[in-house]
């Protein structure tokens, strides 16, 4: 049988403890209590939303949907208005998970809704031993998650910005779930007496997939904590974690915060692994978390269509500014504009053409942690291959002599990514332009030492005597799609600079 969470079929981990957020925990045997009852109410249901604040209780509701083979849909619960219309039209779910005492927003009003119950009760009921409660919840789990038996059916619906319009949901099947946690489970010789502290979002794929589906699939732990803090870090790494994952962002904080803390150096130098991803980590910031902590700092290359594609290897070299080499089972080459492949890897390691360290194309991969499809949207999954099936990731790339890849740049100017977020301009332009004060926008983004870059709108006010203020202009595009979309700076301008089709001269905007 294909078992996505073999942990939570019985066996000797089931009073370990498998998540943990603040003062509440589950141990393997609860979350399979917890996760197969709620499972076995969500046979059959169509897609499920689940409302995904970083609790106990998105966890539970996530992994009940995996066992019971339904496609979750995470959202981001502080989605504006527009962007959550956008994503409950398009991915339709029946129901929606919260924790209960969530407050949920009119849009999700006409869904039947489902409490998330992450109880402390196992499926044994009180007072049973160990080794009973093990077999209760591996009844239920087991139970539910036999029906379910085709790999390539899919798992969750993770919303993604592209350069224009809203973002597109895309399909990932349960099999790229198994096997990019594999092949990182490899490259980073992680099993499951691994403990895992992070404070990511769980909307996205680096905090839900990588940061709790990960742990759980190995049979490890994970403590959550909340909201990313150094402390917080630092008191986890203390009391016994072994990997942390961040985004850049995260990393930067912690490397400022190195400064003037000592325990804090001495935390980080704890871990087994740090793990950096979903943008490019800065030199800098490698070097001041080296010099005070002794650690490299080791980066991984992920998008939400493709899961992981490479890493820095536990066993190898950290070499800052690289992202390591393909992990096993995924192809990857590198593409001149002309088609002309420059080189690459075989799925299984070989490598293709010379690797020059100078020639730069675009990252192109396949393997079986590929996303399925775009939802509802064929046009925009037949743009993303190329004519010979391999998936184009729109970054751009050199292979070093060693063989690891290094990232360069992006194709597509318009978009940003911003502590880690993927953010298209397109969407910030369109609600941008729906404010009534703003009769011309533009966005890009701008370099940032804490967030990589960061959003910056130029606007043509309707009324010059009277234009909307920043703030104003920030708070509604929080409102209206999401509050790390908002501009950070607006600049006002009489025009925007276009060339003879009207085109907006992104290049040609003032910039400090
Ligand atoms: C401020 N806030 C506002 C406004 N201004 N809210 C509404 N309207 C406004 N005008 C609130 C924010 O909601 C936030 O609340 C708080 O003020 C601070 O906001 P902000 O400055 O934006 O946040 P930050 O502290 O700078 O966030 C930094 C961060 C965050 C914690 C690093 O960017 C983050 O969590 N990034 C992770 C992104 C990620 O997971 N990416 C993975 C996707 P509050 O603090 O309460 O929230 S990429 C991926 O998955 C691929 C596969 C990969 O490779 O990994
Ligand atoms: P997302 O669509 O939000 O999943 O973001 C995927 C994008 O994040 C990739 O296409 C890359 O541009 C970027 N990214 C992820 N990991 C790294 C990394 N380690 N270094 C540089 N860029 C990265």
């Amino acid at each position: 049988m294909f078992s996505l969470f073999p942990a939570l079929a019985g066996g000797s981990v089931a009073d370990r403890s498998a998540l943990r957020f603040g003062d509440r925990s589950l141990t393997y045997a609860e979350l399979a209590a917890s996760a197969g009852a709620l499972a076995a109410r969500l046979d059959g249901a169509g897609r499920v939303a689940v409302w995904a604040t970083p609790t106990l209780e998105t966890a539970v509701g996530v992994v009940a949907a995996l066992l019971a083979g339904v496609p979750a849909v995470p959202l981001n619960p502080k989605s504006g208005a527009a962007e959550l219309g956008h994503i409950l039209g398009d991915s339709t779910p029946s129901l929606v998970l919260a924790a209960p005492g969530d407050l949920l927003p009119t849009a999700l009003g006409a869904l039947e809704r489902i409490d998330v119950e992450a109880t402390t009760k196992t499926a044994a009921g009180a007072g049973a031993h160990a080794g009973e409660e093990t077999e209760a919840g591996t009844e239920v789990v087991v139970t539910v998650e036999a029906a379910v038996r085709d790999p390539g059916a899919p798992a969750l619906v993770v919303y993604t910005s592209g350069t224009t319009g809203p973002p597109k949901g895309a399909v990932i099947p349960r099999r790229a779930v198994a096997a990019t946690l594999d092949a990182l489970a490899d490259a980073w010789q992680w099993t499951g007496d691994d403990v895992l502290v992070h404070g990511l979002p769980l909307f996205h794929v680096h905090g839900l997939i990588i940061g709790i589906l990960g742990p759980l699939r190995r049979g490890g732990s994970v403590r959550h904590l909340g909201r990313f803090s150094a402390e917080g870090v630092a008191r986890e790494l203390n009391a016994g974690a072994t990997m942390l994952f961040g985004v850049p962002t995260m990393y930067h904080r912690l490397a400022e915060a190195l400064d003037g803390d000592p325990g804090l150096a001495e935390a980080l130098g704890r871990a087994r692994l740090l793990v950096s991803g979903s943008a490019a980590l800065p030199l800098h910031d490698h070097e001041r978390i080296t010099a005070a902590t002794g650690r490299g700092v080791v980066e991984r290359y992920g998008m939400t269509e493709t899961l992981m594609n490479t890493s820095v290897r536990a066993d190898g070299e950290v070499r800052p500014g690289t992202v390591g080499v393909p992990l096993p089972g995924v192809g990857l080459r590198l593409v001149e504009e002309d088609g002309t492949t420059i080189a690459g890897y075989e799925a299984d390691g070989t490598p293709t053409g010379a690797y020059d360290g100078e020639s730069v194309g675009e990252i192109q991969v396949r393997g079986p942690n590929l996303f399925t499809e775009y939802l509802n949207r064929p046009d925009a999954t037949a743009a993303a291959y190329t004519a010979d099936g391999w998936f184009r990731t729109g970054d751009m790339a050199v292979l070093d002599p060693d063989g690891s890849v290094r990232i360069v740049g992006r194709k597509a100017t318009d978009l940003i990514k911003s502590g880690g977020y993927k953010i298209g301009a397109g969407e910030i332009e369109n609600a941008l332009l729906e404010h009534p004060g703003v009769r011309e926008a533009a966005a890009a983004g701008e370099p940032d030492a804490d967030l990589g870059e960061r959003v910056v709108a130029w606007i043509v006010p309707v009324d010059p005597q009277a234009p909307p203020s920043a703030d104003e202009l920030a708070d509604h595009v929080a409102s209206r799609l999401a509050p790390h979309k908002r501009p950070r700076r607006v600049r006002f301008l009489d025009e925007l600079p276009r060339n003879d089709m009207g085109k907006i001269l992104k290049r040609a905007l003032p910039r400090d």
